[in-house]
């Protein structure tokens, strides 16, 4: 391995700067991506493990990140259990035009065989580490049980989440099957990863954030504590990205998971005394920082630096993934100003 400074902050070893990377690196922001993209719809692009290692290496050559993140999507785990999964062009976003309503819907929904059901993206790490050769490490990933829970009720994005709250108030029995299967099925997908050659995973718990304090921990968090044991033997690093769950770091990092993903919105040092130094912590400058000028990029880059201050465990990141209307050179400075001025934190 050449550069492994990403997986000895995951262990909250010591390194001479602090590793970056951005979720949602290989993406439309990138111009090499947008020409991919133009041959090729999402889903084959996601199924055709040569061209998933073409765009998971593109901002490894031309960011320089401390590390890959395979190309994929959290919505093909769905797709792998049963569902019909639509992408459109253009605005419309991936949806399930048959969303989970009815218990027989959630009792007809198989868990998931990822080693047959998705080869494809196991090809696409094997084939996407041999080309990396070490240059940096691989990360594999998955939607949280509850994530994905929500998309498969409500069929898409959503503004309330009427559906999938409607089913955990009024039938949190079938909720509770329904991410159970999940969770046996995001642990042997991510086991499966491992041994294709993730070197580390994370957990995307985008929809977290939205129940409510008690219900995060009833129907999101204990389903990801499962996976984090079930990973436990594997010694693979575990990040948790629960977005705004500021609320609960504490009881994330009692999971057991080695790092935790942290959104813009809670200050990154308070995240640190709160959390001690039993977790590495990434993240979390907004993304939307990345629209301003090049000075001014640099200039948050060195607060949230010092916010986390002295030490080691600290992997930077955005605090969610970037946007596809970033301009290439500012996530240039980004990456750069991060790689600069970390050095004066580790001596
Ligand atoms: O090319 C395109 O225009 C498609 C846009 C796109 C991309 C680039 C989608 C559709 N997915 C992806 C890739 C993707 N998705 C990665 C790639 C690896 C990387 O470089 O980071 C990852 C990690 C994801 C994960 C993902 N997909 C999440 C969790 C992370 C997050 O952003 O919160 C979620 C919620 C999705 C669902 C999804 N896929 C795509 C869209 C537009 C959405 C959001 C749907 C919605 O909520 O309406």
């Amino acid at each position: 391995m050449i550069n492994d400074l990403f997986l000895k902050a995951c262990h909250r070893q010591h390194t001479y700067r602090t590793p970056v990377w951005m979720m949602r690196q290989a993406g439309r922001y990138l111009p090499e991506y947008r020409a991919v993209r133009e041959k090729t719809d999402f889903l084959t692009l996601c199924k055709t493990p040569e061209l998933a290692a073409e765009v998971t290496i593109q901002p490894v050559e031309i960011l320089s990140v401390d590390a890959a993140i395979i190309f994929s999507d959290i919505l093909v785990v769905p797709e792998a259990m049963g569902m019909e999964l639509i992408v459109e062009e253009g605005s419309g976003g991936p949806r399930f035009p048959h969303p989970l309503r009815t218990t027989n819907d959630i009792d007809n929904i198989q868990i998931l065989d990822p080693t047959k059901k998705l080869k494809f993206v196991l090809d696409a790490l094997s084939l996407t580490k041999k080309i990396l050769a070490g240059r940096v490490p691989l990360i594999g990933f998955s939607g949280s049980p509850w994530t994905l829970a929500s998309y498969m009720v409500e069929g898409h994005g959503s503004k309330n989440f009427r559906f999938i709250k409607e089913l955990i108030y009024n039938e949190p029995k079938i909720a509770h099957k329904l991410l159970d299967k999940l969770a046996r099925s995001v642990a042997l997908y991510l086991k499966a990863q491992i041994e294709a050659g993730a070197q580390a995973v994370q957990i995307f718990d985008t929809w977290g954030g939205i129940l409510t304090q008690d219900a995060f921990h009833e129907f999101s968090l204990y389903y990801i504590e499962q996976i984090v044991n079930e990973l436990k033997s594997t010694d693979t690093p575990v990040i948790v990205f629960c977005k705004d769950c500021g609320h609960s770091l504490n009881k994330i990092s009692a999971t057991g998971c080695h790092a935790i993903g942290l959104d813009w919105s809670i200050d990154i040092g308070t995240a640190r005394n709160l959390i001690g130094d039993t977790t590495a912590i990434q993240g979390n400058m907004d993304p939307v920082i990345l629209y301003s000028k090049p000075e001014r990029i640099r200039y948050e880059v060195i607060q949230i630096l010092k916010k986390y201050g002295n030490g080691n465990g600290h992997i930077f990141n955005l605090g969610h993934g970037i946007l596809p209307d970033i301009p290439v050179d500012h996530a240039k400075e980004f990456i750069n100003a991060v790689k600069e001025e970390s050095i004066a934190f580790h001596s």
